[in-house]
């Protein structure tokens, strides 16, 4: 049976106050087993509502589980798609609080600023490289509200597919620089390397991501806008973090980002 407004409302702020009071819950699809894929989305988009109806803007766009590393490592195999708020934005080099959040990694992510609006159906690479305005590096640290990031997937949509903080880097570059299906990126915690992998890791191209994010907006009615930053999804597979630690994350033609986890 399909979920009612009032529902899809409760849910929202069940998963919303999941991440503002810093506790975890188990995966919503215990309780509604036939929520569908659309109502998932429905749920993610009244929790972007609640957050700009408290003046907390919406800045960005995400695609998650875009490369096949982070598919393997949640034992799925389609991305999802989500959004980043004003207040999950925290500067390079900065701080990164470990007491506002349950259970963070962190995600090396390629993200692109677009010139021109996108709208599927039928977007595609093309369509995409003709759209951005530039490319410029970022890391996600995500931080599902579920138990142990224990999910499907319906479930981790409605929870804006885990977005916590992200921090950009590094510096703008033309698109018409760079080659990014090549471009490497090398993930490192307390100075070990953690992780390594290319931009074709991510559904073998990162504009791909975009496309798919704009053909999905499209089914739902909606388009990415000129001016959007834009998450392309994880490289690599998600790495854990604790207090004390400090990430970089250096992007072959980009600079580098980086942060340092406080308790
Ligand atoms: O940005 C991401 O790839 C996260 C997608 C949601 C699944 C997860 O929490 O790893
Ligand atoms: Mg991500």
């Amino acid at each position: 049976m399909a979920l009612s407004a009032a529902t899809i409302a409760e849910l929202a702020q069940h998963l919303e106050d999941a991440q503002l009071q810093v506790h975890d819950v188990v995966k919503i699809t215990d309780a509604y087993p036939d929520m569908s894929w659309s109502e998932s989305y429905d749920i993610q988009d009244a929790i972007r509502s609640r957050k700009e109806a408290r003046g907390d803007k919406t800045v960005g766009l995400k695609a998650g589980l875009t490369s096949f590393a982070k598919m393997k490592q949640m034992g799925v195999d389609v991305p999802c798609f989500g959004f980043v708020s004003a207040s999950m934005a925290r500067p390079d080099g900065g701080d990164i609080r470990m007491s506002e959040l349950i259970h963070p990694k962190v995600e090396a992510e390629i993200c692109i600023v677009t010139k021109a609006p996108l709208r599927g159906p039928g977007c595609h690479v093309g369509a995409v490289l003709a759209a951005i305005d530039y490319v410029i590096p970022a890391v996600e640290i995500i931080d599902s509200r579920y138990r142990d990031f224990k999910f499907d997937l319906k479930s981790v949509i409605a929870d804006n597919t885990s977005a916590a903080r992200f921090v950009i880097g590094g510096r703008p570059r033309d698109v018409d620089e760079l080659d990014l299906r090549t471009l490497g990126v090398v993930l490192e915690k307390n100075g070990q390397i953690q992780s390594m992998a290319a931009g074709a890791a991510v559904l073998g191209h990162p504009a791909a991501a975009v496309a798919m994010m704009a053909n999905h907006l499209g089914a739902r009615g909606q388009e990415i806008p000129a001016g959007s930053f834009i998450m392309t999804g994880g490289v690599t597979e998600a790495i854990a973090v604790a207090a004390g630690d400090n990430v970089l994350v250096r992007f072959q033609d980009l600079g580098s980002v980086s942060m340092r986890f406080v308790p």
